[in-house]
């Protein structure tokens, strides 16, 4: 018999991931309002495109009592990790497992300075969007890398998600890292699907060359032509999927950029590095941002 999973963070990702472990486990999310009200009057989460169907999942609107020996999936995004970890710690005990999926670098360190424990870094390709409260579109069946945890990756399988057991994780967030700050950046700044961002493939060369570098110096190692193609082959395998970040410039939200690009031009500046081109998305990005959110607001009137 499975861990109970409880999923902390019930945006795009964590709903779905949610769902479909609700084929090997029962599964309880933590979600806004709104999405929890949707949930429970529709019996689940409903999940459209691949696999369509309504999940059963357990749903609640505040942390509360962890189901004793639960596997905790944190899912918010990576600016709401440190906030929402000091909210969970006080509920662990030596039976939960803590799992941490976010994008962008030191995500690990993080969660295990707050926690005081040892936690499983995952990396997942998994591409969901929400569409409404209760409904999220399953874009894309992404390869999930994990360390080596049997109990995570055969949890995995059994709800029919492709799960692959690495070595060496890091290797995987840095290839996450550069798939992300190719593609986040430029669709959220073109408002366009992942897929639409094929033809710029001298723009991703630039992009990752410079990250390359920044690679190298930290110790890991990026070759510069293999990854490009990783780029494009996730732009291609995740076409109709809006990423993370157009999703979060579209609902006046937060974005990830400072952990993406952001996290990059710091390291470069360690290592006396230029990296220009990043430099110039995480500039454009802020400033979409600033301006969607303030406009959002309403504190902005645009003739
Ligand atoms: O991780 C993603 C994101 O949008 O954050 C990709 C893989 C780019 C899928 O959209």
């Amino acid at each position: 018999m499975s861990r109970p999973v409880y999923v902390f963070g019930a945006g795009a990702l964590g709903s779905l991931l949610g769902a479909l472990l609700s084929r090997a486990a029962p599964v309880e999310l933590l979600a806004r309002p709104d999405h929890a009200a949707a949930i429970r009057r529709q019996g689940g989460v409903r999940v459209s495109m691949t696999r369509p169907g309504i999940y059963p999942v357990q749903v609640r609107e505040s942390v509360g009592t962890l189901p004793e020996a639960a596997l905790v999936l944190m899912t918010v995004k990576a600016f709401d990790l440190e906030s929402a970890l000091q909210a969970l710690a006080p509920r662990l005990d030596a039976s939960h497992l803590v799992v941490v999926l976010q994008n962008g670098l030191g995500i690990r360190s993080l969660a295990e300075r707050v926690l005081g424990r040892s936690v499983v870094r995952a990396v997942t390709f998994m591409a969901a969007s929400q569409e409404a409260p209760g409904r999220v579109a399953f874009n894309a069946a992404g390869k999930t890398y994990l360390p080596a945890n049997g109990e995570v990756l055969e949890l995995w399988r059994r709800s029919d998600m492709p799960a692959v057991q690495v070595d060496d994780i890091e290797t995987y967030v840095w290839r996450k890292l550069a798939i992300n700050a190719v593609i986040n950046p430029l669709s959220a700044l073109l408002h366009v699907t992942n897929g639409e961002l094929a033809p710029l493939q001298r723009v991703a060369e630039r992009l990752v060359q410079e990250l390359a570098e920044v690679a190298r110096r930290e110790g890991q190692s990026l070759e510069a032509r293999e990854t490009v193609a990783k780029v494009l082959s996730s732009m291609q395998q995740t076409s109709l999927n809006c990423s993370s970040m157009l999703q979060d410039v579209r609902a006046g939200r937060r974005t990830e950029i400072d952990w993406i690009n952001g996290a990059i031009v710091r390291l470069a500046q360690k290592h006396a590095l230029a990296v220009p081109a990043h430099t110039q998305l995480l500039d454009l990005v802020r400033f979409v941002e600033r301006n969607v959110r303030s406009h959002a607001r309403g504190s902005r009137v645009l003739s």
